[in-house]
């Protein structure tokens, strides 16, 4: 079996969480690439969708799904995304394709986030994948050097502005013992907007795609 094939496994187990004729929300990446893909063969049984980037909002159209403006929505019963990496408390870090704001501000709207990946993104301790920051312009250098100060080395990450016209500072070196707390200590960076970690609102069920299968953890 493939990734992709695993990927895809992942995404397809997720569809058995998208409830009648609810506003599903949507990540972006690969493994959600395929999930929308999903979506599409369904779309008669959704309302419509919140996607979490210019590109998977092009995807979902292209599928003829109806799309909602965030702040048209009240209830999400589920968010569906992929992950760079997850540990066992479901903490996540996420961004590498630079939709970490987006996402974020669509995941706390949901009751439920499910997250789908394959094996490969389950991690012990996170950070050996590098931490995607967003930050203002202005603030790039301040903002690398608090990072710095916690331990990192912030790497600018070359030609990419995000969806919301800022930059992605990706912070190699880090070995994140305690997700929640760097969390809410990077937030308090003026001019940081968000940063890739999701732990202090998690996953709540992981759905992680294996060669013998796709296991469900809570
Ligand atoms: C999104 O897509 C991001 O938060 C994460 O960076 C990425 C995972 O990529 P893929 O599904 O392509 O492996 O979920």
């Amino acid at each position: 079996m493939t990734q992709d094939e695993m990927k895809q496994a992942a995404a397809e187990a997720a569809l058995a969480f998208v409830e009648e004729g609810s506003i599903v929300g949507v990540g972006t990446g690969s493994t959600a690439n395929h999930f929308i893909d999903g979506l599409g063969r369904m779309k008669s049984r959704i309302r419509g969708a919140v996607a979490s980037s210019e590109a998977s909002a092009e995807r979902l159209a292209g599928h003829g799904i109806e799309l909602f403006d965030l702040n048209h929505v009240s209830e999400m019963p589920v968010y569906v995304d992929g992950a760079d990496e997850i540990d066992a408390s479901l903490a996540m870090i996420k961004g590498g394709g630079g939709a970490l704001t987006r996402e974020k501000i669509v995941a706390e709207v949901a009751t439920r986030f499910v997250c789908i990946c394959d094996e490969t993104k389950q991690v012990e301790v996170l950070g050996h994948y590098p931490l995607p920051v967003e930050v203002i312009p202005m603030a790039q250098a301040l903002v690398a050097r608090e990072l710095s100060a916690l331990g990192g080395r912030p790497v600018p990450r070359a030609g990419f502005v995000t969806d919301n016209g800022n930059l992605i500072l990706d912070v190699h070196g880090l070995e994140i013992r305690d997700p929640a707390g760097l969390e809410t200590a990077i937030n308090q960076i003026p001019g940081v907007v968000t940063n890739g970690l999701f732990a202090r609102r998690g996953a709540d069920v992981l759905l992680l795609a294996t060669p013998n299968g796709v296991r469900k953890l809570t």
